[in-house]
Parts: structure tokens; sequence; C-alpha cells
């Protein structure tokens, strides 16, 4: 330990470029989870910064009486206690934009693979299936004819609508917010946008308010030719009413890329044939996780520095230093 480097804790399975800047630059703490057990007074009372890869609870915040900043990896902040965080004038930063791009491109990819079959398509010549039986089978849905309608047209979702308005796609959205700076329709309520349209990307922050927003009726005003992709959080969906609707074909398919439980993902969603599933990969490309990774100490870097934070969430921008 050296008196001048502040200590910083590194909570849960931290990105390897953070632990490796960290470690060189402030006194670093390890722990897997944030469990309070796992550190002693000392360590408590020593924690200026932490960067933040797991869930951080209000009591968990409250362990620590000198912390200053908690640096989120990921532009999705809600298993951070944010609320709490600035109650207590502790700053809390994420990662946004720097994924945006990644996000949007997994996304278009996405849903091309829900609706033109292409992991499956591919499975089948691997399977030397194209050989022995023949083409594969004409895929029923398209791209083509499609309206699409994103649900939370932030940075990420803007960047969407942006790459398929380029498909000949019109697009229509849904925030609590009418935007000023785009002319696509917006719908108040989601349940009317899901009837307007009959694919909807869900690309909205988890959290309270969000919880299972796109409900059985929801789904059921998507209708049969209904398209669902899924890339901002897992607890928005009703993953039990979307089982439901695809088993019964009240929708004609989904893509997942995010669930309720990660990294659990339930069986009755892998065995049916109408989903195209990925593992949380939207921006883990090696190139934007490491900007990501860097964004974070880069806050945590400034906030100990005494400087304005880079990236602060809104619920600690009234408290941030202004630039000098
Ligand atoms: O509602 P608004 O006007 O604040 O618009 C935001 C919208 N949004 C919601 N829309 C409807 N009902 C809600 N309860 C609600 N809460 C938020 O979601 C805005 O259009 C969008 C969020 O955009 P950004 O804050 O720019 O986030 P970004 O970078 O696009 O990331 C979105 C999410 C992350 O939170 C992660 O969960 C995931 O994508 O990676």
């Amino acid at each position: 330990m050296s008196a001048s480097r502040p200590t910083v804790l590194l909570a849960g399975k931290v990105h390897p470029r953070v632990r490796e800047r960290v470690e060189a630059d402030f006194d670093a703490i390890s722990i897997e989870t944030a469990d309070r057990a796992l550190l002693d007074e000392d360590a408590r009372s020593r924690i200026r910064g932490m960067a933040a890869a797991t869930a951080i609870s209000a009591d968990f915040i409250d362990l620590l009486p000198n912390l200053e900043v908690i640096a989120n990896f990921g532009v999705g902040y809600d298993s951070v206690d944010a609320a709490h965080a600035a109650t207590r004038q502790v700053m809390v930063t994420n990662t946004p934009d720097v994924l945006s791009d990644e996000v949007a491109d997994t996304t278009v990819g996405l849903l091309l693979n829900t609706v033109r079959e292409l992991p499956k398509a591919e499975a089948y010549l691997r399977a030397g299936r194209w050989e022995r039986e023949g083409a594969y089978p004409l895929t029923s849905l398209s791209l083509r004819g499609r309206t699409v309608g994103i649900f939370g047209l932030g940075r990420i979702g803007l960047a969407i609508a942006r790459r398929l308005e380029a498909f000949g796609l019109p697009i229509h959205y849904h925030t609590r917010n009418k935007r000023t700076d785009v002319a696509y329709p917006w719908h108040a309520r989601l349940i009317d946008m899901a009837a307007a349209v009959d694919t909807l990307i869900v690309v909205v922050p988890g959290g309270a308010a969000t919880e299972k927003a796109v409900n059985a009726e929801v789904l059921d005003a998507l209708g049969p030719q209904g398209v669902l992709i899924s890339v901002g959080r897992g607890t928005t969906i009703d993953e039990p009413a979307l089982i439901e609707a695809l088993s019964d074909r009240r929708i004609a398919a989904a893509g997942l890329d995010v669930f309720a439980r990660e990294p659990h993902v339930p069986q009755a969603l892998i065995d049916l044939p109408n989903t195209c599933l990925l593992p949380h990969v939207a921006s883990a490309s090696l190139s934007t996780r490491n900007a990501m990774a860097d964004l974070v100490v880069n806050n945590l870097a400034a906030w100990l520095a005494g400087k304005p934070a880079l990236t602060p969430v809104p619920e600690c921008a009234s408290f941030d230093r202004k630039p000098a």
C-alpha cells in the first residue's frame, strides 16, 4: 500500500484491462462478489473508488464510509443502486456511446438471423444435409415489407433506427418523452406501437419502470407475423408470456441477446424452433469491451483526481464537478 495512491475496489469479474490499469495506478482490492464478509474494517475504510462488474446494493455502498465513486462496466447500471449512491454524493458512472454502434450492428444481425434463419441454415450445411437432402427450406419470414417499432430510442435505439432506415424499413418508436430531433412516428403507449408494427426491438434500460413491460397483451398486439428482438435487459420481457406466445404462434419468432436470469436461459426458449438466442454478446468484441474498460478507469481516475466525471449517470449529474 502507498499513502499517495487511492484504494480502488475491483468488485466482480472485472475486465482484464480494468484490472491491469487499476493495479498499475491505484492500490487495488479484489472481491468476486459484493459481499460484506469479504472486506475487513481496514479495507472498508480505505476504499475510495470502485470498478463494478457485479450488483452493488445500498447496504454495500453504506459499508464503505470513504467511497467517492462507483464506475460501472456497461451502459446499463440497473444493478447499481445509483439513487442511493447519489444521496451520499457518491458519483456513479457508466459506459455510454462507446458501445452503441457495436450493439446496433449486432442487433441488425440478430434480426436478420431470426427472420431468415441463417444460423439454422448454416447448421444444415455443416451437417451435410445440403448435399444429402437438397436446398434448405424457404423461410416463411423475411425482413422485406416489415415495419419496425423501437422501444427505447436513446443512443443505441437511434443507431439501430438509422441502420434499419438504410434497409428501407419504416421506423416507429416508443419512449416516455417524444424526441424533437427525429421524424419517426412516436407512440405514447407501448401497446399502441406494438399494434402499429410487426417487428418490435427492445432496447430500454432495466429496472422497475420497464420490468415485464413486454407482456402477453403487447405480444398479442404485435400479432402472428410479429418478431420480437430484445437487446436491452431480459427483465423487460415477461419470459413465460413470451414462451406461450411463441409456442402458440401468437407471434412468429423472437431473437434474444438478454434474459431475465442470466446466464440461465429457460429450456423452453432453447427448445422452441422459432427463437434465435445469443449469450449476451451485443457489445462483446475485444475492441468495444476495451473501450468500455478504458472509460471505466478514466472515470475513476478523473473523479479521484478531483476532476469532473466523464460519463456520470443522470442520478449523479447534479453534483458533478464543473470543468476547470
Ligand atoms: O423514456 P425516455 O424519453 O427517457 O427515453 C429513453 C427510453 N426509456 C423508456 N421508454 C419507455 N418507458 C420507460 N420506462 C423508459 N425508460 C427509458 O429508453 C431512451 O430513449 C432509451 C434509453 O436510452 P439511453 O439512456 O440513451 O441508453 P442507451 O445507451 O441507448 O442504452 C439502453 C440500454 C441500456 O440501459 C442497457 O440496458 C442496454 O441498452 O445495453
